[in-house]
């Protein structure tokens, strides 16, 4: 069917998007959101809209029939289970050598991510976007992205206290025992409510381990933030379950975009196209990556610059826990919300977050997601043959991130007399080196684009997401993501419009 035309067309509704409807749409530009999640606005037969992180069901996943959680085994016992195919939240793509999560529904990775909400350090932003300027970025656009997210510091005297960060003061413990700086990081999570939570006064979220599968409360998603304050200007309409599949120029100017709609076992009702003036891709670094390369492959954005797939990284993401001694437990009742890190960048390239480990019983085990410098990139290539695009990272590209990480826990293990837990990524293996939460890059600021998102060889098409930035960003990413589409987005707004 033919559809509608539209000043402003947003492919995807995650951070990047969220920022360029919010903003578009107050300078008076209506707005035509797409995503092709649902839009987790209502509850299930169980009356809650998001599933436990410890009990997945058809919610979870997107289009799998088994689970794949991040920690797969636990005390050699096997986690995945069966669950019915259906367009759920937390999308293990799997590019051969590497799973990239997202989150996908209205809200994007905002939905199942752990509202870390961390701003680089300032020495680190030169090696993070260098093309940027980062007196800017610090005195404007940082403080613009951590207001419109609602980011806040949990009160340090109730974390003291409570039994739910006992898993993060035995962090702490081990990682000042070592040496290492730990550092406190800012979180979108509404602490109120978490202290509630510890309370009993209202149903519980993070203190019931919900992360992975959405947050029933508590944590501040998008939805509940730049997305409600884009609403509320009644110039934005989001379109659930929609995946953009095309954009082509057109001879009257503008493009055409072409979406096919979706039913919740992933099958497609329809074909559809819209008109639009300007187009933002905001599908995710995974997803904007994977449509430019496939548009300029087959000719149908043929002067896309031949930067584009390249540059990605996973921003040295990798996995581990220690076991601790019986005199160290780390709590059975462990809030999904992380709050600290060990910040050993300067010397051994690594930032490791204390993470739960939320299984409702006591594990003696300490668990880490760390960051890392890992100098690996990644490019994505149209495969013909095969009809999809691949990208052509190595699971042995972890080995600069492993060896970055035992720079913190080697010397904590041998201070400690500890050793590495081996069960949880399988048998017998210490590091979970075959995924990443943080996809970066693909369409690499000052590279794929001008220094302000514009994609090359085609007035009105823009990029505002993850795939911007080169691949690592020192810290958890999506203050960063946040912030740069509020720089982009501002220019973008006062040059072109
Ligand atoms: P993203 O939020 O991924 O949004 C892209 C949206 O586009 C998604 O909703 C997609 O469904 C949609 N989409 C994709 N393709 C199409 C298409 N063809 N048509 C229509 N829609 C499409 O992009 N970061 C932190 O800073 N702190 C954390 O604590 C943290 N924890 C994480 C935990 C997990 C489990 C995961 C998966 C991620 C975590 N992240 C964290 C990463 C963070 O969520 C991620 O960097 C951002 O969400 C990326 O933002 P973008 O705007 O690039």
């Amino acid at each position: 069917t033919a559809g509608a035309h539209v000043p402003a067309l947003v492919i995807g509704t995650g951070y990047g998007g969220s920022v360029a409807a919010l903003r578009l749409a107050r300078a008076g530009v209506d707005v035509h959101m797409i995503e092709m999640g649902m839009a987790w606005d209502s509850a299930g037969p169980d009356g809650k809209v998001f599933a436990n992180t410890t009990a997945p069901d058809y919610r979870s996943f997107w289009l799998r029939t088994r689970t794949k959680q991040p920690i797969s085994n636990f005390l050699g016992f096997p986690l995945d289970k069966d669950v019915p195919r259906y367009t759920g939240i937390l999308d293990a793509e799997d590019f051969g050598g590497i799973l990239i999560y997202q989150g996908r529904g209205v809200g994007g990775g905002s939905l199942v991510n752990g509202g870390m909400a961390v701003t680089p350090r300032r020495e680190n932003f030169g090696e993070i976007l260098p093309s940027v300027d980062a007196g800017e970025m610090y005195e404007v656009y940082y403080p613009r992205a951590n207001a419109g997210l609602g980011v806040s510091h949990v009160d340090p005297e109730w974390w003291e206290a409570t039994d739910c960060y006992q898993y993060a003061r035995v962090g702490r413990k081990h990682a000042q025992r070592s040496g290492f700086p730990f550092v406190f990081v800012p979180n979108v999570y509404d602490w109120d409510y978490m202290e509630r939570e510890a309370a009993g006064t209202v149903p519980e979220s993070a203190l019931a381990g919900e992360v992975l599968y959405g947050n029933n409360h508590g944590k501040k998603s998008l939805q509940q933030t730049y997305l409600a304050e884009a609403s509320a200007t009644g110039r934005v309409a989001i379109s659930p379950l929609h995946r953009v599949t095309s954009v082509a120029p057109r001879d009257a100017g503008g493009y055409t975009v072409g979406m096919e709609q979706l039913d919740t076992t992933g099958g497609t009702i329809g074909s559809k196209t819209v008109t639009a003036d300007r187009v933002f891709f905001a599908a995710g670094s995974a997803g904007t990556s994977t449509l430019l390369t496939r548009l300029k492959a087959t000719g149908m954005l043929p002067r896309l610059s031949s930067e584009i797939g390249k540059g990605w990284g996973d921003n040295g993401n990798v996995m581990c826990g220690r076991a601790n001694h019986l005199w160290d437990p780390t709590g059975k009742l462990q809030s999904a919300m992380p709050t600290a890190g060990i910040d050993n960048w300067a010397d051994g390239g690594a930032f490791a977050e204390v993470a739960p480990l939320p299984t409702g019983i006591e594990t003696y085990a300490s668990f880490y997601l760390s960051i890392t410098r890992n100098p690996h990139r990644a490019e994505f290539t149209w495969n013909a043959g095969a009809g999809r695009v691949d990208l052509d990272w190595r699971t042995a590209w972890k080995q600069p991130s492993i060896d970055a990480a035992k720079t913190i826990f080697d010397r904590i293990n041998a201070k400690e007399g500890t050793i590495y837990r081996t069960d949880l990524f399988g048998s017998y293996k210490i590091w979970g080196d075959h995924l990443t939460y943080h996809p970066l890059g693909g369409a690499v600021l000052n590279k794929a684009t001008d220094n302000h998102g514009r994609l090359h060889g085609y007035p009105g098409l823009y990029v505002v997401d993850g795939s911007l930035i080169p691949g690592n960003a020192s810290v958890n990413p999506f203050v960063t993501i946040t912030a740069l589409a509020e720089r982009n987005v501002e220019r973008i707004i006062a040059a072109d419009l």
